[in-house]
């Protein structure tokens, strides 16, 4: 079946802030389903807590709202129980640089193939604006009255220095670019992770569309960039004065789901059912 960004709709209709940069990572989303031809049911999007998590209830595709800083475990769930799936995370950046960054280091480091698009807002939006990882040294919230005291997390260094095997940078205002990185990220077999900045028009005054205007370029448009060189990804990802985006580095790794010993021929999801007696199992637990 030749897809439609239709086909991805629901009838409930997001509820964020208008204005809010979510809309334009779900157009994105959507937009790179449709491009790569996927069916609905062969996707699932599996989320995490707060005004990011909200995308699986505004997405006709499977969806998981999970726990906060749990999505990219329950993601690898997903991923071990049905290979066959294209797994996303929508995440914010409390929930996958703060809360359950363990979780996502380990996925990273393991290369479990999933796309992971972090809502990089630099507040708990959500919960009203507080503070977070990348938050720069001295932004005021409501957490943290006279500035943030420690230096912001930067997720493209840490993301490479953990083994990254595909490791982006994306805009909210730029769906074309940013549904070309989706498209990327699906598209690559392993881990990607893409660090999306997101304007939360709402509880962030600084990070605003107006500051990315001024802050962003292309990686695209340097000549000569080799997103397969490590050290010039680390290099660009360090840059501070302006912000590139685009996909810093890609490598080809074997996945962990390639290299289980304990992978099954067929997924777990598919094995047969009807014959397992699980009286046994029940009565040991319970
Ligand atoms: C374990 C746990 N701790 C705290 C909360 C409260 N809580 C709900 S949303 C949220 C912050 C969400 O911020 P972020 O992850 O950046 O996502 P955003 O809302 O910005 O998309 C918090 C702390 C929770 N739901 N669960
Ligand atoms: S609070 Fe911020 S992140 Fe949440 S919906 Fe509103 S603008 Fe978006």
């Amino acid at each position: 079946m030749v897809q439609d960004e239709k086909n991805f709709n629901t009838v409930a209709q997001p509820d964020w802030c208008p204005g809010c940069g979510n809309f334009g990572i779900q157009v994105a989303m959507k937009k790179a389903f449709t491009n790569l031809d996927l069916d609905p049911d062969s996707i699932a999007v599996i989320s995490d807590i707060g005004c990011s998590g909200k995308m699986p209830h505004w997405l006709n595709t499977y969806g998981l709202h999970s726990l906060h800083g749990r999505a990219v475990a329950a993601a690898s769930g997903v991923k071990f129980a049905n290979r066959d799936l294209r797994v996303l995370v929508s995440i914010g950046d409390g929930g996958a640089y703060g809360i359950g960054l363990n979780h996502l280091l380990q996925a990273i480091r393991r290369n479990i193939d999933m796309t992971v698009l972090v809502h990089n807002n630099m507040v708990y939006g959500l919960t009203k604006g507080q503070m977070t990882p990348t938050s720069r040294k001295g932004f005021k919230t409501p957490s943290s009255p006279f500035g943030a005291v420690e230096e912001p997390l930067n997720p493209v260094t840490m993301a490479l220095a953990a083994g990254g095997s595909f490791v982006a940078r994306g805009y909210a205002g730029d769906v074309p670019h940013l549904t070309m990185l989706i498209e990327e990220g699906i598209k690559h077999s392993g881990f990607s992770l893409i660090d999306i900045f997101q304007p939360c028009v709402t509880f962030n005054k600084e990070q605003t569309y107006a500051y990315y205007l001024k802050q962003l370029y292309k990686l695209e448009e340097e000549q000569g960039y080799d997103r397969g060189n490590w050290e010039t990804a680390m290099q660009k990802a360090r840059q501070n004065d302006r912000w590139p985006v685009g996909i810093f580095y890609q490598a080809g790794r074997p996945t962990y789901e390639e290299e289980d010993p304990g992978r099954a021929e067929v997924p777990a999801v598919k094995l047969p059912v009807e014959n397992i007696d699980i009286k046994a199992v029940m009565e040991r637990y319970f």
